[in-house]
């Protein structure tokens, strides 16, 4: 437990923090505290026990309070908090490159380390670009990203994102060759599809579009996320994802998965690009990497890219990019920990495992009022509502309070509700979650 927060100092002393993509004022006037968890729960200070349908934020996929990776993360501590990775080198970083490269998708055996989704992502940018440069291409610097992609909040990653809030203010600032593809949502052809919608693949040949507008002789790389999460889980229709990869490879541009949240067993295997057997250039991960534990990202990237940068004379620096604490060893040792787990108890493709079960518990309540679409993939599922004429997004944050009250942490983007339990999940909570959400919509006009 986290002695140092109180009932009673979290009543009085809520306004230092400045708290990231919250409504402060309306959370500092009803704050949510959460005090302390373990597996499928949180509590909060107050005691009462709160079920966990996000995974905190799409992260703590093996559950929480998970004592081999406290005790990886101390013995680490112990042994060695700190060393650097620019010149030098420590041996758990490399042991979990290794370890991470063989769970990759094929020839996805060349690791970058990072703190976080935001991270991986402008690195993977950067190594796109830096590639391209490496094999006589400088002219290929322009990326594309889609609408409603979420990407993280560095400039890169907001740039070729697709979420209007997070770049009306930058407008000025965003990265400036940089193209959207179209979002492949339509709820009018696809609305309560189980699974991914069989309609729509040929949203992929966007990307057709935007070469025939910029020339592909000027494209670096398309960067999506093979299912979107932040903007309210976007499916990718059936043949979508490889058609983006076949005019990637007919015009020599790199592709790159952001699995931030896909990655790490979310839909049924390591990778979402297993599942959709659409094996990308470059892949961003973070998250479910360390379970949550301790910050961490990693880049994969196929050989062939690493090995472009391997030039020159051998002892100038390849690639001019890293983080301090890129391969923290204390990240490193819970996030090995964090594999083992996962290898343990088969988390790594249990959502495959559940996801008949959790599709159909979820499709149960689509006749509840206001629903307009439930989606679901593995074990992510979105229940869209109706908004509140002129009330944007309303509806959906009364149901995520009342949720709460409840007992469900759920998540909501706008009007609608995302849902990500942790991996452990049992099916008595998927009905719980369920039945819950179920509970809250029926009882918020
Ligand atoms: N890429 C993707 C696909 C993400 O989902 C990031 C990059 C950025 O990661 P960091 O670690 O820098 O936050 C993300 C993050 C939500 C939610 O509720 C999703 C994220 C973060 C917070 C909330 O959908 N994804």
């Amino acid at each position: 437990m986290n002695a140092r927060i109180t009932p009673a100092a979290a009543k009085t002393d809520l306004d230092a923090f400045w708290m990231p993509f919250t409504a402060n004022r309306q959370f500092k006037g009803h704050p949510r505290l959460l005090a302390r968890a373990q597996g499928m729960h949180y509590w909060t200070p107050e005691g009462r026990e709160v079920l966990d349908a996000v995974a905190g934020l799409w992260c703590v996929n093996a559950g929480h309070g998970r004592r081999e990776i406290t005790e990886a993360v101390t013995q680490q501590l112990g042994i060695m908090e700190f060393a650097p990775t620019f010149q030098m080198g420590h041996p758990i970083a490399f042991e979990l490159a290794n370890r991470l490269a063989a769970v990759a998708p094929p020839g996805m055996d060349r690791v970058f380390f990072t703190n976080s989704g935001s991270e991986s992502v402008d690195t993977a940018l950067k190594i796109a670009i830096a590639y391209h440069r490496a094999r006589g291409q400088g002219h290929r610097t322009r990326l594309i990203g889609r609408e409603k992609g979420y990407h993280g909040v560095g400039f890169g990653g907001m740039s070729v994102g697709g979420l209007v809030n997070n770049r009306k203010f930058f407008a000025s600032s965003m990265l400036p060759s940089v193209d959207h593809l179209q979002h492949t949502l339509d709820l009018g052809h696809n609305a309560f599809s189980r699974g991914l919608p069989h309609w729509g693949m040929h949203l992929a040949n966007d990307l057709e579009r935007l070469i025939a507008l910029h020339d592909a002789s000027t494209i670096a790389a398309v960067i999506v996320e093979p299912i979107g999460g932040s903007a309210g889980v976007i499916l990718p229709p059936v043949g979508y994802l490889k058609r983006l990869r076949e005019i990637c490879d007919k015009h020599d541009i790199l592709l790159i998965f952001d699995e931030v949240i896909t990655g790490f067993g979310r839909v049924g295997k390591p990778f979402a690009s297993q599942v959709f057997e659409v094996t990308p250039d470059i892949m961003t991960t973070a998250k479910g990497l360390t379970n949550g534990a301790i910050p961490m990202g990693a880049v994969f990237a196929q050989r062939k890219i690493y090995d472009a940068f391997m030039q020159g004379p051998e002892n100038s620096i390849e690639f001019f990019h890293g983080y301090t604490y890129s391969a923290h060893p204390v990240a490193c040792a819970a996030a090995l920990a964090t594999l083992d787990i996962y290898q343990r108890e088969g988390l790594l493709t249990r959502a495959a495992t559940l996801s008949h079960e959790w599709q159909e518990t979820l499709h149960s309540i689509r006749n509840a009022p206001h629903v307009i679409d439930i989606r679901n993939y593995g074990l992510i599922g979105a229940v869209e509502l109706e908004p509140r004429a002129g009330k944007p997004g309303a509806r959906t944050f009364e149901v995520f309070l009342k949720c709460f009250e409840k007992g469900v942490l759920i998540r909501v983007t706008g009007d609608i509700v995302a849902l990500s339990p942790p991996l452990i999940i049992e099916s008595k909570q998927i009905s719980q979650i369920v039945e819950t959400l179920a509970e809250a919509i029926r009882e918020t006009a």
